[in-house]
């Protein structure tokens, strides 16, 4: 057995192993977690970054999430996943086009999702060679003559679908889709459809833009914090650093949380040299709700039945309202019908989703309507439902009811993912484009954008599937792995005529190969952006609206890297035949792509000026100053019957086996991942560590169903359409998720999401509750994900 078979050995004890963590999140653990993921991606052979002082003129945005960058600090705030971030993309391994020849795809597709990018970075633009099934180098030029060849030989323009996900700059995915709309389309599949699109879609409805309303200031005056389904301990464990202040001036931070997080409960900061040398640590939550998976949206609606109730009383009893009656009069539509539907609403049925007592809900609805200067924050737990539009609509209620809007210290306070997804979508990448930005190209470039909405990630899957999008050009991301029905969308993507990966590292998409396919390797965050006017900073806006600069220091990993806006341009000036658009112009300086920008969206006046002021500058929420930019002109309160929400939870699943066990599975990030990438196999908070293909599961779960801790079982998601969704081979481990609800990572699940199984008005897969059944499995057979795993690694 050589080590790393023995490694895969479940019997090593240093192995897979589960063992509960009872220390607080952050902490020294996290800066040993640091300190292992430096070493190993060889990052301080190259000497050149320093991760505790990425202090560059023009600042760094780190890629590892959206949370903003608190302001009075200099430095890049340091944090342990954001670390791994900065140190997996500043890696000094290298993919040359030697190792692309000595390996081909189908050996290359059978290797874990680890090891392909943990071979580093890609070195060299490469074409799929389907004779001998390898990755060849080509040249720039050629590659982009092949994508205008592929693109000029469709009969329609939206026949290709354009992907972004969330790191791509506002210059980037600006140029990208001035290019596609230019080039005839509005098919803009994002990542966002897969995350937080129910925000933005839910947020626009009610209070007009789908943005959250609240900045780090707001921090500091909040009383409450209502955090409902995130999990900032390993999402964005800089979030921790502001609760724990909250938590020390005696805030109160309430946690609704199926799984109970470590990061909710408590936090050690590493950049507290008092807590770290007395290994202290703050208490996060004050109060920790565990609704069922799902139940957030009956949760709302007893919130707000309650107050509706209290309201009663304390009006027949001549106290002041308990709502902001004068706010509601004056700026809002729908209240009343809302008080109707609460009304109809028997108490009974709502006690039956939220998973919580009776109790617990009533001492929930009076922490509610206590605080004065409440913020609402949330996550994937709300967004990743079939009702997740619904859950913000209620959430944006929550915040009416009480006029919460435009006053310091309180809030909706959505937080969002990738570090640039909410800029993404700022400067244009949307599928359903409103017609005002149409215009404002149309009249500052001279183009013709088409009109026609487009398609988002489902669709664009649907429609490869159908032979009706031909080529798929991606700018980031890992399509492939990321999306529901994982071998339904691999099979569409193989359908396609050209694929195309704009990219940093190898993933599995790269090798779910159209008939032609190309891997464009591009220049990461971390480092030098070189173009004719010198070194070039990209802006980007977090998940408070503020908008900033970031610019790498480090040498990029090969000199044949292009920056992503420039790939964009250059893809642009190949397929455009005719284009009123200078496209090379704009990549000699970044600020003539801001200065266009700035012509096309108001908001962005003086883009440049106000950028390269030190923290950029804020983008302010329409709804704080009262200015409505929703149908009626007004905020708008929209309810749902429960009986609708709930609905499908009793008929999805009625066909498939009638006595079996249905049990609701949530989809979820471990803390050694991003996403698609993993950083390693541990999810220390959750005492999972060298592992990943484990299923969380209550001890009443475990007795009555017979199974037994640490037994193999194979999860089967039961969708009414009959199509069999199986994946095999996962470990019990036993832990404090309510009866019924399941937990397993993402992306090994991704195959049990029925691709129809989403949100009608996002569309966004419901990946956080996946009817289930469990059937008695097998180990598996080479431990799939733990192959070329490295002892240092595994042990860690
Ligand atoms: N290190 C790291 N940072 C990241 C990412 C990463 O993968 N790794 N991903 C980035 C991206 S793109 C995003 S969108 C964010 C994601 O950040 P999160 O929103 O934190 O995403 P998840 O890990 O999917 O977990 C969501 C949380 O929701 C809970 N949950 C599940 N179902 C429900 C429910 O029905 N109700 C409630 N109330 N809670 C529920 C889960 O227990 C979990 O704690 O993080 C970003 N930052
Ligand atoms: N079941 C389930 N599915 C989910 C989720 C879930 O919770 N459960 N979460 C969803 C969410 S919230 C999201 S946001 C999506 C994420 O979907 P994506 O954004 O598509 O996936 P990522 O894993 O973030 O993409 C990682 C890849 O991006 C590339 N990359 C990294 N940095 C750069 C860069 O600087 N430039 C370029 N061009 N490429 C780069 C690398 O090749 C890397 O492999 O997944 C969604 N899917
Ligand atoms: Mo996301």
């Amino acid at each position: 057995m050589d080590s790393r078979e023995k490694l895969a050995d479940e019997n090593n004890p240093n192995y897979a192993r589960i063992e509960p963590y009872d220390q607080p999140a952050g902490g020294w653990g996290a800066l040993l977690s640091v300190a292992r993921n430096l070493k190993r991606q060889e990052t301080f052979k190259k000497g050149s970054i320093s991760l505790l002082n990425i202090n560059q003129p023009t600042g760094f945005d780190c890629p590892g999430c959206a949370w903003p960058e608190k302001k009075d600090t200099q430095t890049f705030n340091f944090c342990e996943n954001g670390a791994k971030a900065v140190a997996f993309e500043a890696t000094s391994k290298r993919v040359t086009p030697e190792f692309f020849a000595t390996h081909t795809v189908s050996w290359l597709s059978e290797q874990s999702d680890f090891f392909l990018e943990d071979v580093g970075r890609i070195t060299d633009p490469m074409r799929y060679d389907a004779a001998t099934d390898k990755y060849v180098p080509i040249s720039w030029d050629d590659a982009f003559q092949l994508i205008a060849k592929h693109l000029q030989a469709l009969d329609n323009p939206n026949e290709a679908a354009f992907y972004t996900s969330g790191r791509a700059s506002n210059e980037a995915a600006f140029l990208y889709q001035l290019f596609v709309r230019s080039f005839g389309t509005n098919n803009f599949p994002d990542c966002s459809n897969m995350c937080h699109e129910p925000t933005s879609v839910g947020l626009k409805d009610a209070i007009g833009l789908g943005k959250g309303t609240v900045t780090l200031d707001d921090f500091d005056l909040a009383d409450t914090i209502f955090s409902f389904g995130h999990n900032p301990g390993t999402n964005h464990p800089r979030m921790l650093a502001t609760l724990r202040e909250v938590s020390k001036r005696g805030g109160t931070i309430v946690a609704l949380n199926p799984l109970k997080e470590r990061g909710l409960e408590r936090f050690q900061d590493p950049q507290a040299p008092l807590e770290m040398m007395t290994n202290g640590s703050t208490p996060i939550s004050r109060y920790y709700f565990q609704p069922s998976i799902g139940g957030d949206y009956a949760i709302m609606f007893g919130l707000l039945k309650h107050t509706h109730e209290w309201n009663k009383q304390a009006v027949a009893q001549g106290k002041p309202s308990l709502f902001d009656q004068a706010f509601i009069e004056e700026q809002t539509i729908g209240f009343s019908d809302m008080l109707a539907e609460l009304d109809r609403t028997e108490w009974a049925e709502i006690h039956r989703y939220t998973g919580l007592s009776p109790d617990h809900l009533e001492a929930l609805a009076k922490l509610y309507i206590q605080s004065e200067r409440p913020i609402f924050c949330w996550g994937m737990g709300i967004t990743q439902h079939r009702h997740g539009t619904a859950n913000v609509h209620l959430l944006a209620n929550l915040v009416l009811c009480r006029g919460l809007l435009g006053k310091p210290g309180a809030g909706l306070a959505p937080i969002r993912g990738h570090s640039n997804v909410q800029g993404d979508r700022t400067v244009g990448i949307n599928e359903r484009p409103a017609p005002k930005l149409l215009d404002s190209l149309d009249r500052v470039f001279g183009i013709k954008s088409p009109r026609e909405n487009g398609l988002g990630v489902v669709e664009t899957i649907k429609a490869m599937a159908d032979g009706r999008v031909k080529v798929f050009i991606a700018l980031g991301g890992n399509f492939a792995v990321a999306t529901p029905d994982s071998h339904f969308t691999q099979d569409a993507l193989r359908k396609c005529k050209l694929t195309v990966h704009i990219t940093t590292k190898m993933n599995r998409s790269h090798l779910v190969c159209g008939e032609d396919a190309l891997m464009l390797p591009c220049l990461g965050r971390t480092e030098i952006d070189m173009q004719k006017h010198g070194p070039q900073a990209i802006s980007v806006e977090d998940s408070m609206s503020n908008v900033h600069l970031s610019s790498g220091p480090n040498q990029p990993i090969s000199s044949d890297l292009l920056s992503e806006p420039d790939i964009v341009a250059r893809i642009a000036e190949a397929t455009l035949k005719e284009t009123p658009v200078q496209w090379r112009w704009y990549i000699e300086n970044y600020d003539r792509i801001r200065d266009a920008i700035s012509e096309v969206f108001d908001e962005f006046h003086d883009f440049n000026k106000r950028v390269y002021q030190p923290g950029g500058f804020h983008l302010e929420h329409p709804a704080n100053s009262y200015t409505w930019n929703t149908a009626s002109g007004k905020a708008q309160f929209i309810i749902s019957p429960l009986s609708e929400i709930y609905a499908d939870k009793e008929h999805q699943y009625a066909d498939a086996y009638p006595d079996a066990k249905v049990y609701t599975l949530m989809t979820t990030r471990s803390h050694d991942q991003y996403n698609t990438t993993l950083y390693g196999l541990d999810d220390r908070y959750r005492g999972v560590f060298g592992q990943r293909r484990v299923l969380f599961m209550n001890e009443q779960d475990i007795q009555a169903s017979g199974f037994k801790a640490d037994q193999w079982v194979d999860i089967e998601s039961v969708f009414s359409d009959g199509q069999k969704r199986i994946v095999k081979s996962f470990r019990i481990v036993p832990y404090n998720v309510p009866v019924g609800s399941l937990a397993a990572y993402y992306p090994e699940t991704n195959p049990l999401v029925a691709l129809s199984s989403h949100d009608k008005h996002a569309r966004i897969p419901a990946s956080k509750s996946i009817p289930v059944i469990l059937h008695v499995g097998q180990p598996p057979e080479n431990f799939n994900l733990a192959v070329e795993v490295d002892p240092e690694h595994a042990n860690g």
